[in-house]
């Protein structure tokens, strides 16, 4: 490795570590974290930044929460895994509170949300062959056209992204795509009897932001109830505060049978994600059929409980009502100055998104992303021409608004 020379900066010297010794599955912004404190994050140069993706919504707590720290590292001291071959002191009561805040008999806590999503699915289709009476390895799942669920082999088996599923078969089968957004599709997907499920993501987060039609939740959970399906909501991304209710369904008070959480579960601090669902679905789950070595532990309890105290105490839901209003004002203003640069904003709450027309010298969204971390702020391009802004709930209305202003410069100098 090159020794550094004056002129190399740490963070060069860093990039270039991951560049020779980690895997290149991603591209990143060149920029090198090493601190984040609420709304803030700080490079090894110790240049500040608003962090407007909040590591894709799992730090809706802000970075480093002092409640959330405080518990992890109490916890740390005591107890951090048992496994599930032994009761422990903390999961029951992080049960309890998780259910009876989302209104579910049982919960089963996973790590990862792709492991929630796994979980999810494979308790579909028990309860379909138990419940349901669907004839044994017959049961299908519908998902939505551009949805993101994880990226296990399982889960990209019925991604329509070239970019998460091409090159990964053989796929896994059973699973049936309908366009997002979209009844009369659903409908004639939910006439097939052996359909156990739908899964589908309130609002499509990595697809760009996608907000489906007012009522689009509300339809298709009837439809599914109509016909016997479990309507099951990914809330990873969209739930706890993000969209400025509690969850997203709660926008058309829609109580998914199945409810999957995660990133934000822990306020970012470590992987905890969960499945919610009432007896007659969970408990067709037997001993010894599912489980996973942390899913459950002290640690990740401990931590749930506070990131959960903290999302109510601090009224994150409401925050995030109120500043994404005036987000998308501003970003609408913005908007109607440059028409021929932002082709529009969509979003709900503090998940949004603007869609920026390519300059005609070719420069994209990522361009965008580059100088807006110049100024300091951190926000990542997605699909080319799409700009998610998602800022921890944490974030106060002047801070949102120095951000705006920040945006706009750097929009109007684009
Ligand atoms: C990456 C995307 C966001 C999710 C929903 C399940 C999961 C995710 C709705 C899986 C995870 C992450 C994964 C990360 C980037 C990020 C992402 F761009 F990939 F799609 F947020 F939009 N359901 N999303 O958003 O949860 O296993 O990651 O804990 O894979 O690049 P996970």
């Amino acid at each position: 490795m090159l020794a550094p020379t004056p002129t190399t900066t740490r963070a060069a010297e860093l990039m270039q570590l991951e560049d020779q010794y980690g895997a290149h599955n991603y591209h990143p912004l060149p920029v090198v974290l090493e601190r984040g404190q609420g709304t803030y994050l700080w490079d090894v140069a110790g240049n500040q930044y608003f962090d407007f993706l909040s590591a894709y919504s799992a730090v809706n707590q802000g970075h480093c929460h002092p409640r959330i720290i405080g518990a992890l590292t109490e916890q740390a001291q005591k107890l951090t895994l048992t496994s599930r071959a032994f009761f422990n002191d903390r999961l029951g009561a992080a049960e309890k509170q998780i259910c009876e805040l989302f209104g579910y008999d049982k919960a089963l806590l996973m790590n990862s949300g792709a492991e929630a999503v796994e979980t999810a699915l494979k308790l579909a289709r028990k309860w379909g062959y138990q419940e349901k009476g669907i004839a044994p390895n017959m049961a299908r799942i519908v998902v939505a056209e551009h949805n993101f669920h994880g990226r296990t082999t399982g889960i990209i088996s019925f991604s329509t992204d070239p970019d998460s599923t091409g090159g990964f078969g053989p796929y896994v089968p059973g699973y049936q795509v309908v366009p997002y957004n979209d009844i009369p599709a659903l409908e004639a997907a939910l006439q097939d009897p052996h359909v156990c499920a739908f899964m589908v993501e309130p609002i499509q987060g990595e697809a760009g932001v996608m907000v489906p039609a007012i009522g689009y939740l509300a339809q298709a959970a009837a439809a599914c109830r109509q016909h016997n399906v479990l309507f099951v909501a990914d809330e990873i991304q969209t739930g706890l505060g993000r969209t400025g209710k509690m969850l997203a369904c709660d926008h058309e008070a829609v109580h998914p049978d199945v409810l999957i959480l995660g990133k934000a579960l822990s306020g970012g601090v470590l992987p905890v994600s969960a499945v919610l669902a009432d007896d007659a679905i969970m408990l067709t789950i037997k001993p010894g059929q599912h489980g996973s070595t942390f899913g459950g532990n002290p640690l990740a309890c401990a931590v749930m409980q506070a990131a959960l105290d903290v999302l109510i105490d601090e009224n994150l839901a409401e925050n995030a009502s109120r500043l994404g209003i005036i987000f998308r004002a501003e970003m609408k203003k913005l908007q109607a100055q440059r028409p021929e640069l932002i082709e529009l904003v969509r979003g709900k709450g503090l998940l949004n998104a603007v869609v920026i027309k390519p300059a005609a010298d070719g420069r994209t969204a990522w361009d965008v992303c580059v100088m807006l971390m110049e100024r300091g702020l951190l926000a990542k391009p997605t699909h080319g021409d799409i700009i998610r802004f998602a800022p921890p709930l944490v974030i106060t209305e002047s801070e949102l608004r120095e951000a705006c202003v920040l945006i706009a410069d750097v929009i109007r100098a684009f």
